[in-house]
């Protein structure tokens, strides 16, 4: 051991795993360069990374072709009663589901070293932080947490003796026999997947895949499985939000808090280059946001990462120059293509094709080749400190006061571009129905429409009836000092099957609208479903947006309204006694106001 541990929960903790998983050596990490190098070029001699010649210090890696993903049907939230757990959850009692993991954490790690990755979710030291410490046999979680948390010995320093962290144990499921060679991405068969998360304990038992969010367990297993449990017990929020700082021409701040499903675009808007002219948008984070109430009684919010990890198809210098500019050095890209001179290519990424590339399979692609080029949830991996538009309050730990929520989800029909809620009871109602068509970013079926609350139903560590309930309490709360909520759909299409927004750059005069609302600058209309924009209010100016497409994209058609009725009385039929009363009172309303 290269680093004396010290803390006496992590010593028995690191004795415990070392006999269940036999690994061949035990490596305490610190987090320094020196070490992100010495992992680096491991992985690049045992063939699992390549360099790229045309980005500096930037590495390519191919996972297995079957593991791409999260794994939301092999992701449990283990509580002692299923009531516990929910609805939204899959659930196995916890003694059953520890008893089966034990079972293949048994030898797991043979012929492979156990890496002890020492890390905080948040600024080391700041009140709103955790603490985390994940053991994995991949060294290619070591170099992605690096980045995406942070990861230093100043955190066991913290922990001293006695202190307390969250325990998150990793493996990729596939231990080498003597002799055995490894292969460029190992991991086990989906069937012996497991995503477990036991809330009552805080903590988290990952088996058999080595991608994002179920290896990366700082992002979505501790800082919103987990975290959200821990955020309802202890009168606080954790959610799946972006974090921005809008900055009006007179030099107004405002920040915004958004939800949207994984792939919805939250990077993008969260870097947003605004058209409107002395608007400015600068980014605190662009996936989990942790927000608390202030000693001045508003919410304030923090980005517990330290980077970004974000869908790499469809970005481009005209969708998001920002995260263009972030992945130029220093990146960790995966599933992406390779170019013959030693870059990555994805789709969307320039309007002209390559003449040939090396796909994420490791196959010959040229453009005439069927399948694409990089796998869909291709990702690139990026320190937050190299986005060109950080905020400098990115890492202040009291965090920015959030003026604005926004959910939002990807809808080809029926819901307009933005409307405003009546009301923070009304807001959670909005909330609660968001719902979006299904992305890459979950194993499974693309373009299906789901609820999705809150973009939460993967992420929510605890009933979500009561998650419901957390929001409406914190809004009690909060009174006056309460953020003011908007719904926004940038995805709707035309009866051509055109999309009706422009979106990217162009989101900024919804956002603008949103200031102006917040800021009672301007009316706004009444309708069944919420408050739409006035005619005229939205900027438009520089705009070529023919006038029946604004009127298709603000339209709000009842009979198509009044069928989501039925759809949205099943979902909440599913929270059964958990179901806020104060829902269904809202949903009645709904059902008036449609007549
Ligand atoms: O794989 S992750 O969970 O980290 C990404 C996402 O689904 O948002
Ligand atoms: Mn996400």
């Amino acid at each position: 051991m290269s680093i004396e541990v010290k803390n006496m929960k992590l010593h028995a903790w690191i004795a415990e795993i070392k006999t269940i998983c036999q690994p061949d050596a035990i490596y305490i990490c610190d987090g320094s360069r020196q070490e992100y190098d010495s992992m680096m070029q491991k992985l690049i001699d045992s063939g699992s990374a390549t360099p790229l010649k045309k980005r500096k210090n930037s590495f390519l890696f191919r996972s297995d072709p079957s593991d791409v993903a999260r794994v939301e049907d092999r992701t449990y939230i283990s509580t002692t009663s299923q009531d516990e757990a929910g609805p939204t959850n899959n659930w196995v009692a916890p003694a059953e589901l520890k008893g089966i993991m034990k079972d293949l954490y048994k030898g797991c790690m043979k012929g492979r070293t156990m890496y002890v990755i020492p890390f905080s979710m948040g600024p080391i030291g700041s009140p709103m932080a955790k603490i985390g410490i994940e053991i994995s046999d991949s060294p290619y979680v070591v170099v992605n947490m690096h980045l995406m948390t942070r990861v230093s010995s100043k955190v066991l320093e913290l922990l001293g003796t006695d202190g307390d962290f969250i325990p998150c144990l990793h493996s990729i499921g596939a231990p080498l026999e003597p002799g055995q060679k490894d292969v460029q991405w190992p991991c086990a068969p989906i069937e012996q997947k497991y995503i477990s998360h036991f809330p009552e304990e805080n903590l988290i038992w990952s088996y058999g895949s080595g991608y994002g969010g179920n290896a990366l367990l700082g992002k979505k297993c501790l800082a919103l499985r987990i975290a959200s449990a821990m955020a309802k017990r202890e009168g606080w929020l954790a959610e799946h939000m972006l974090i921005l700082r809008l900055t009006s021409p007179e030099g107004k701040q405002y920040h915004i808090a958004a939800a949207f499903p994984s792939a919805c675009g939250k990077t993008n808007l969260a870097m947003m280059l605004p058209s409107l002219k002395g608007w400015k948008c600068e980014c605190i984070g662009d996936d989990i946001a942790w927000l608390k109430i202030a000693p001045d009684g508003r919410l304030h919010a923090i980005n517990p990462e330290s980077g970004f990890f974000g869908v790499a198809p469809g970005t481009s210098y005209a969708t998001n120059p920002m995260a263009m500019d972030t992945v130029r050095e220093n990146v960790i890209f995966t599933n992406c293509a390779l170019t013959d001179d030693g870059d990555v290519w994805w789709e969307g990424m320039e309007a002209e094709l390559p003449s040939h590339l090396i796909d994420w399979k490791g196959h010959d692609w040229t453009p005439e080749s069927k399948a694409d080029a990089a796998h869909a949830n291709a990702r690139f991996t990026a320190h937050a400190s190299q986005c060109p538009v950080i905020c400098k309050d990115w890492e202040n730990p009291a965090g920015v006061p959030i003026d604005i929520f926004i959910f939002g989800g990807r809808r080809t029909s029926v819901v307009p571009l933005v409307y405003e809620a009546f009301s923070w009871e009304h807001g959670v109602f909005l909330g609660a129905t968001a719902a979006s068509e299904t992305t890459a970013a979950n194993i499974g079926a693309v373009g299906n429409l789901r609820r999705d609350p809150f973009a939460m139903k993967p992420f929510c560590g605890y009933n979500m009836g009561d998650y419901f309930q957390h929001w409406f309490n914190m809004g009690e709360k909060l009174g006056s000092k309460a953020p003011k909520i908007f719904y926004v759909n940038w995805f709707r299409k035309s009866q051509d099957g055109k999309f009706l927004w422009p979106g990217f750059s162009d989101n900024s005069r919804v956002l603008k609208w949103i200031c102006e609302r917040v800021d009672g600058k301007i009316g706004a209309e009444n309708s069944a479903i919420g408050l739409l924009p006035n005619e005229g209010d939205l900027d438009l100016s520089g705009l070529t947006l023919q006038s029946e497409s604004i009127k298709e994209l603000m339209s709000v058609n009842v009979d198509e309204w009044k069928a989501e009725l039925p759809d949205i009385e099943a979902h909440f039929a599913t929270f059964d006694k958990r179901l806020p009363a104060k829902l269904k009172d809202q949903l009645e309303e709904l059902r008036k106001r449609l007549g």
